[in-house]
C-alpha cells in the first residue's frame, strides 16, 4: 500500500498570504494566526508575501496574479464575511469560494480558503482566536501540509 501521511515540507516554503480589508478587526487577527502557523514551522520571515486586497470578492484574482508569478508554494486566502452585515453575502462568499478553487486547480497549487462565513460577527471573532482556535493558524498548517503532499507526489 502507498500511503500519504499528512507531514510537514523538507524544504524552505515561499508563503503568499493576501488578506481582505473588508472587516480588518478581523482579518488582522487570521493573517497574525497565519504568521505564528508558518513561523512556528521554520518559514523565513523573508519569503512571506502578504499582500492586502479591498474585500473577499478580490481574493480570487489576487491569488490569481500571485499564483502566475510561478514564486509560490502556495497561496493563503483570508478574509471574513459575515451575513448580518451583507446583504450580498451569497454573492460575495460563493464567488470567492468558487474563484479560489478555480486558481487552485488551474495552476495545480495550494489555494487555501481561509474566508470566515458567519451568521454574526460573535461566530468571526471566536474564529479568529488564539492558536489552533485560529482560523488563520490553521490554514497555514494547511498549506504547509499541501506543500508537503505535493513534494511527495512529484517525487514518487
Ligand atoms: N467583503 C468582505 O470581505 N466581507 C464582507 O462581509 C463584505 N460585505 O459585507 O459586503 C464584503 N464586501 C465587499 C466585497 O468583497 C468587494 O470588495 C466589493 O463588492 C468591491 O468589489
Amino acid at each position: 500500500m502507498n500511503e500519504f501521511p499528512l507531514e510537514m515540507p523538507q524544504r524552505e516554503c515561499n508563503i503568499a498570504i493576501v488578506a481582505a480589508e473588508f472587516n480588518h478587526f478581523i482579518v488582522q487577527q487570521l493573517v497574525d494566526g497565519a504568521l505564528d502557523a508558518l513561523q512556528r514551522n521554520g518559514v523565513a520571515e523573508a519569503n512571506i508575501t502578504v499582500a492586502w486586497v479591498p474585500g473577499a470578492f478580490e481574493l480570487p484574482l489576487a491569488a490569481e496574479v500571485l499564483a502566475s508569478r510561478g514564486v509560490h508554494d502556495a497561496v493563503i486566502a483570508l478574509g471574513a464575511v459575515i451575513r448580518g452585515g451583507t446583504p450580498h453575502f451569497d454573492y460575495v462568499a460563493g464567488e470567492c469560494s468558487r474563484g479560489i478553487a478555480q486558481v487552485g486547480l488551474k495552476h495545480a497549487l495550494p489555494i487555501i480558503f481561509g474566508v470566515l462565513t458567519t451568521d454574526n460577527i460573535d461566530q468571526a471573532l471566536e474564529r479568529a482566536g488564539s492558536g489552533s482556535g485560529n482560523k488563520g493558524f490553521d490554514t497555514a498548517v494547511a498549506a504547509l501540509q499541501m506543500i508537503a503532499f505535493l513534494d511527495r507526489v512529484h517525487a514518487s
